[in-house]
């Protein structure tokens, strides 16, 4: 690396089930590493306006449509996410592809496979490390009622929660125990970031391959 480079950022994936805990543990290390916090769906772009109406159940819309919207919510913050890496800043993202394969699969609609959900998302940064929250849909379900949305129902999330794991099975992934304390999942997590910062300095973004 020239002497003048700055060390690029690290893409880090905080990935589960509802109520596994991603939105807390990706403030916390957004803090702990000075890093930019990137929700998917990002609600605040037009598309995004859409994906909420949709999820929040104020309008209906065709399986592979919402699935592709989802995707191109994605693709709009694709190009910002490589900047910040390429400044040197860390990226931590509250979910990604893998949320949208394992839940448009989990419809169980005919062709709504993980290999046709993962087709959009080829091409995308590729997240340096993903990070699985790992609690089984019982204990998440403890955690507090869900809501109103409309993917928070036990049945659907039990097949979320066996997607995730069906698509573990192909990817290097850090399992962390989401059942234990805040503060330990939390230490867990911090290692695994710089590990992989260290790691992957001065080796170039990975895009998510077909
Ligand atoms: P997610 O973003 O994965 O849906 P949240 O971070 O919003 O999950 O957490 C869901 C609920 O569980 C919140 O009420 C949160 O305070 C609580 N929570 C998060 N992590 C833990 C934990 N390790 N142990 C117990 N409760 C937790
Ligand atoms: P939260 O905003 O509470 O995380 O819920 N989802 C998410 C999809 O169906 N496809 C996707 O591509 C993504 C990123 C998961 C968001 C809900 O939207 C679902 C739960
Ligand atoms: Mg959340």
């Amino acid at each position: 690396m020239d002497a003048t480079m700055v060390p690029r950022g690290a893409l880090i994936l905080l990935e589960g089930v509802d109520r596994c805990g991603k939105s807390t543990q990706a403030k916390l290390l957004a803090n702990a590493l000075g890093g930019v916090l990137q929700n998917f769906p990002d609600r605040t772009t037009s598309i995004g306006s859409t994906i909420n109406a949709y999820l929040s159940n104020t309008c209906e819309m065709n399986d592979r449509a919402i699935h592709l919207l989802f995707s191109a919510n994605r693709w709009e913050a694709a190009d910002r996410l490589r900047e910040n890496l390429a400044q040197g800043r860390h990226v931590i993202m509250d979910r990604y592809s893998y949320s949208g394969v394992a839940f448009t699969a989990a419809k169980n609609q005919p062709g709504l496979n993980l290999e046709w959900c993962m087709q959009p998302e080829v091409g995308l940064p590729k997240p340096d490390v993903v990070i699985f929250l790992n609690i089984s849909i019982e204990d998440a379900a403890k955690r507090s009622a869900y809501g109103e949305e409309r993917y928070e129902k036990r049945e659907f999330q039990e097949r979320v929660y066996e997607n995730f794991h069906r698509i573990m099975a192909t990817e290097k992934w850090h399992l962390v125990d989401a059942t234990k304390s805040i503060e330990e999942i939390h230490t867990t997590i911090k290692q695994i970031a710089t590990d992989t910062i260290a790691r992957v300095a001065t080796l170039p973004v990975e895009d998510i391959a077909a």
